[in-house]
């Protein structure tokens, strides 16, 4: 076998390290501006690069993080010592990635569905982020939940995308986070959502398998199974738990190494309770973990407020939840954790 494999394999497997998980901290300039404004914060180049500094110079941060996802101007920017950001995670032990999709657009005759662009001149820009340091990518593509959506040609495409995303990045030898997202909103049901996750997981697999995707060494990064935001249903956190899991054992290849999951928009300790609850339904052949972005980053973010006056209070914000997901993902999560918290 040659050494190409192996390598994606020990990144992918040491992105899944037992007791840690990701931060997704690739916010596209857009999204980022919509966060800094929801709590006053002016977004400029420096108060962008001022954030993720106090995200990746968090103290103690690699005890729970193994890797972190940055976003193109991120990667090209410094720490407040100089360091480039990829270097400077990578010196505390943390593996840096990047985000190379280029966003979403209408797919056209499909009103309301989406696609992903990015996979033109990706050949070359993979090869510009390795030369930053970074070790994996990561490309999303979104499916919402309707009456008649996701669609065929939607699932199709979009998979399609993936693949070849995947197969450029182990081309490059950088590991492949692959995220098909079913979105949260809507009034559907769970055995809707289940429905859905399955189908498109399913269309993706198969893309995967036509081009010849080495399955060790990427990693799927995927939305809990629960019922729409919207939907009048409310479903527990073990059932969650339970069909979350079902869906993942019906249709990810137990070669892939690990299953991250995303927030989506839900509550930052609810996200953490369901992830505990995945991780203690029973053996799996993947190992699973979070790679969450606003789920990590809220109260952080909130506590921050742009002033260098609350950056110690902010990093401490994130440093805890950082702490409690890595707790869950060993299924050693207790809500006493966040009541300390809370109470100090
Ligand atoms: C951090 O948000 C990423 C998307 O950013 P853009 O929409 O600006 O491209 C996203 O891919 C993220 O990595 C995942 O969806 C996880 O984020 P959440 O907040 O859902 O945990």
């Amino acid at each position: 076998m040659s050494a190409k494999p192996t390598d994606l394999g020990t990144t992918a497997r040491a992105l899944v390290t037992a007791g840690k998980g990701l931060l997704a901290a690739d916010e596209s300039t857009p999204t980022i501006e919509k966060r800094f404004a929801a709590v006053g914060i002016p977004c400029d180049e420096e108060s962008r690069r001022a954030y993720r500094d106090l995200l990746f110079t968090t103290a103690g941060m690699n005890e729970a993080i193994s890797g972190t996802i940055l976003f193109d101007e991120t990667i090209r920017q410094e720490t407040g010592s100089s360091t480039p950001m990829a270097e400077w995670l990578a010196s505390v032990g943390i593996i840096p990635g990047i985000k190379v999709d280029r966003g979403t657009v209408e797919l056209p005759r499909f009103p309301g569905e989406k696609f992903t662009e990015g996979l033109d001149g990706l050949r070359a820009r993979l090869q510009e982020y390795r030369g930053f340091g970074a070790r994996f990518t990561k490309w999303r593509c979104v499916f919402s939940v309707g009456k008649d959506t996701p669609t065929g040609p939607c699932m199709e495409t979009n998979a399609g995308g993936l693949a070849l995303f995947a197969a450029l990045s182990q081309e490059a030898e950088l590991v492949p986070i692959v995220e098909p997202e079913v979105l949260m909103d809507g009034d559907h049901s769970l055995a809707r959502a289940e429905a859905v996750a399955m189908s498109v997981l399913h269309e993706v697999f198969a893309a995967l398998a036509r081009h010849r995707i080495n399955l060790e060494g990427m990693l799927l990064k995927t939305a809990m199974v629960t019922p729409g935001a919207r939907s009048p249903e409310k479903a527990g956190i073990e059932e969650i738990a339970a069909v979350t899991v079902r869906c993942l054992r019906r249709s990810v290849p137990a070669a892939v190494p690990g299953v991250v999951f995303l927030s989506g928009g839900q509550g930052d300790v609810e996200a953490t309770e369901r992830l505990n609850a995945i991780c203690r339904v029973g053996p799996t052949p993947w190992r699973m973990t979070f790679s969450f972005g606003r789920a990590l980053q809220n109260d952080a973010l909130k506590t921050w407020k742009g002033s260098a006056a609350h950056r110690a209070a902010a990093q401490a914000a994130l440093a805890h939840r950082a702490r409690c997901n890595g707790q869950a993902t060993l299924g050693r999560y207790t809500e006493a954790m966040d009541r300390k918290e809370t109470a100090a």
